[in-house]
């Protein structure tokens, strides 16, 4: 008899096809009742497949008492609480390394479409302002500035080498130095105080939870951006409006929010921040190479007793 997984969401309709041939597949998303189905069907579930930005539902895993792995689409596993699962002798699989190119990229890109206000530029071509007034006031280079990346990990550093044929000084933060050629900090304020470009790459989690925060930003200054790819948790986001709000940083280009898919609204009246719906590993590649990840990680399981990308 084939293995009961469920799944929480469609990862890839190719893939999530792929899955129903070979297992006895549940969808949660599309059960109408998902209390009758735990209690009849809870029991035989032994493998579960979500995302990064699923996470897992309260209690969803007492619920699913012969749970034995889970399968995440995504790199970051800060929705899954990690220590209940590593009790319960729960095995967790992630999607490292196949999307760090296009994270990487969208830092880069939300760098320079900050810096030189692409999205003004857009409007401003676009609604005939350029014929009517002339010329879009003048952005800001990113060549000669200072990147202070926050997290050094495989995006960070995917960052890294792709922001120094731009012509930046590149330092980082994080929990220790690495054996790299950047400028190491130990300390947030100091990086952001020498930066003038703060590009947040590290994972979410309680580790991280606020630490660019007030103090942070006003030593970033006037004259500073944040870039934040890796999670809104990060940012005290309160701090961050504020701070664009009153002129204590120039601006930011954020692909991630606190409150995701309901981000504050208020980040939408700032021409000088560059917004971003949580894409940046929103390509048909780089989804499809996740979601073959999922499906390899459960097969290994599967017939092996293993993970190709275990997180625990
Ligand atoms: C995805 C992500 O948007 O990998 C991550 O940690 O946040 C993103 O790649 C996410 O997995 C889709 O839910």
């Amino acid at each position: 008899m084939s293995r009961s997984v469920l799944a929480l969401l469609d990862v890839r309709p190719a893939y999530t096809e792929m899955l129903a041939q070979k297992y006895d597949l549940h969808r949660w998303d599309l059960l109408d009742d998902k209390k009758a189905f735990l209690n009849q069907t809870g029991k035989d579930i032994t493998a579960l497949v979500t995302s990064a930005g699923f996470g897992l539902p309260d209690g969803l895993i007492d619920d699913l008492p012969n749970l034995e792995v889970i399968t995440s689409f995504g790199v970051g596993y800060d929705s899954i609480d990690i220590e209940a699962c590593r009790a319960q002798g729960i095995r967790v699989s992630n999607t490292p390394d196949v999307l760090t190119d296009d994270v990487a990229d969208t830092g880069i890109m939300l760098m320079h479409a900050t810096l030189r206000r692409i999205v003004v530029g857009d409007h401003w071509a676009r609604s005939g302002q350029w014929a009517q007034k002339g010329a879009m006031a003048l952005t800001r280079s990113v060549r000669g500035k200072k990147l202070g990346i926050v997290g050094l990990g495989r995006i960070g550093q995917g960052i890294a080498s792709r922001a120094e044929p731009s012509g930046v000084e590149i330092g980082y933060f994080g929990r220790s130095p690495k054996q790299v050629d950047y400028r190491y900090f130990d300390d947030l304020v100091a990086l952001a105080q020498w930066a003038d470009i703060l590009m947040v790459a590290c994972p979410g989690g309680d580790a991280t939870k606020g630490i660019v925060n007030a103090p942070v930003l006003s030593a970033l200054g006037k004259d500073g951006y944040v870039v934040n790819i890796a999670r809104g948790s990060v940012i005290d986001e309160p701090a961050l409006i504020d701070a664009l709000r009153n002129g204590v940083i120039a601006g930011a280009g954020l692909d991630v929010f606190y409150n995701e898919p309901n981000m504050d609204r208020a980040f939408a009246d700032f021409d000088t921040v560059v917004l971003y719906p949580h894409s940046a590993s929103g390509t048909v590649e780089t989804r499809d190479a996740m979601a073959q990840l999922v499906v390899d990680n459960l097969d290994a399981w599967d017939q092996r007793g293993e993970l190709v990308t275990p997180v625990v």
